[in-house]
């Protein structure tokens, strides 16, 4: 967890535009944007991914579903709708070892995805 970059932006040792704090979770913009609204929910406490949460994150994992429905809700994406995505590991694309779920929206998006 050292180098992990999700932990330094929480840190705020790397600035990252944020979106929503408390005292479990950031949300922030996502540097290389994937939609006109492209947000990070992350935990504060360093996790790897989805298969390292336990039992005692279930509180956790439904208040990060919670806040990105607000955040959603708070740009304006509730109505058309958005999309939430959580890479776990290599074959789904996760790049950062730290548990996040991307909100993304303001376009259409296909499915099933790429
Ligand atoms: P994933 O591939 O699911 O692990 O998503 C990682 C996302 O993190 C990817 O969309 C790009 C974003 N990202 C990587 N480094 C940084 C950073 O330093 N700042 C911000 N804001 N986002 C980052």
């Amino acid at each position: 967890m050292g180098d992990c970059i999700f932990c330094r932006i929480v840190a705020q040792e790397i600035a990252g535009r944020i979106a929503y704090e408390d005292a479990d979770l950031v949300a922030f913009h996502d540097i290389n944007p994937q939609a006109p609204v492209h947000i990070l929910i992350v935990p504060r406490r360093h996790i790897e991914s989805l298969n390292a949460v336990t039992q005692e994150d279930a509180h956790l994992l439904g208040r990060m579903l919670v806040v990105a429905r607000d955040l959603a809700r708070e740009h304006g994406l509730a109505d058309d709708g958005y999309r939430l995505v959580l890479n776990t590991n290599r074959a789904a694309g996760q790049s950062v070892f730290h548990l996040h779920f991307h909100l993304l929206g303001g376009r259409f998006f296909h499915w099933p995805p790429g």
